[in-house]
């Protein structure tokens, strides 16, 4: 099986995990703790989230990145007012390719993000030379453990070969004092109408057909527009 049949899959239909992409990202625990971390005393405004699935034997592998390595090219100005959060929906190991970071790599600044395949991933010299000297680790989650990163950490993810599933959400925020000047979506300048954490249990089901987050194709980060390799 190559890489690529080994994709990951994203979930941009109906489902019952999409109840969680909907209450989860705006639930108040979450913002609280969002808020603190972000280096701004703006509100939090949620950019985007989504459902990752790595089904058995087939979820696929995710290259060494940072977040911020794809946002730059929305022309986010302050990678520390910009974070993701993951939260575990079953539990995530080293056998069924959880997340994994470089400990402290975010102080690292950008580093340079080009194709990798098919995917956009960091220059590799600079994720070796960090793992000479900087702790590579493996984020072992149980279901409902969220783990906080900056968008300038170092991380990647192996192919799940287990016979279990890993699934989780991964949500990313910015501050409203962040200015994005190549952002098609409008979310991440609309700061968060938090939900009480109840309401997860609350919450039925109805049509997201019309949410800007999921149409993929709109998104600066997923295409190679060049201009950020080009000194104006
Ligand atoms: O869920 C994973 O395995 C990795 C996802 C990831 O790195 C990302 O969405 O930026």
């Amino acid at each position: 099986m190559t890489r690529a049949e080994r994709k990951q899959s994203y979930h941009y239909g109906s489902h019952r995990g999409m109840m969680y992409l909907v209450i989860l990202p705006v639930a108040k625990k979450i913002i609280s703790a969002v808020a603190q971390f972000l280096d701004s005393d703006a509100p939090v405004c949620h950019f985007h989230s989504k459902l990752m699935q790595k089904e058995p034997k087939v979820g696929g592998a995710w290259e060494w990145h940072q977040d911020y390595g794809y946002w730059y090219k929305n022309q986010f100005m302050f990678p520390d007012q910009l974070m993701s959060v993951m939260v575990a929906l079953t539990a995530a190991n080293k056998e069924n390719g959880c997340l994994q970071v470089i400990r402290g790599s975010h102080k690292l600044g950008r580093v340079n993000h080009g194709f990798s395949g098919e995917q956009v991933g960091a220059d590799m010299t600079m994720v070796d030379n960090a793992l000479q000297t900087m702790e590579l680790v493996y984020c072992d989650l149980q279901p409902g453990d969220a783990l906080f990163f900056h968008s300038n950490l170092l991380h990647r993810s192996e192919a799940n070969l287990s016979d279990h599933p890993r699934w989780s959400i991964i949500s990313c925020y910015s501050s409203q004092s962040n200015l994005a000047y190549n952002e098609t979506s409008t979310s991440w300048k609309v700061a968060v109408s938090i939900v009480p954490d109840e309401a997860i249990l609350e919450w039925e089901a109805s049509s997201l057909s019309n949410n800007d987050f999921l149409k993929k194709e709109n998104d600066p980060a997923l295409k190679d527009t060049g201009w950020e390799n080009e000194v104006k």
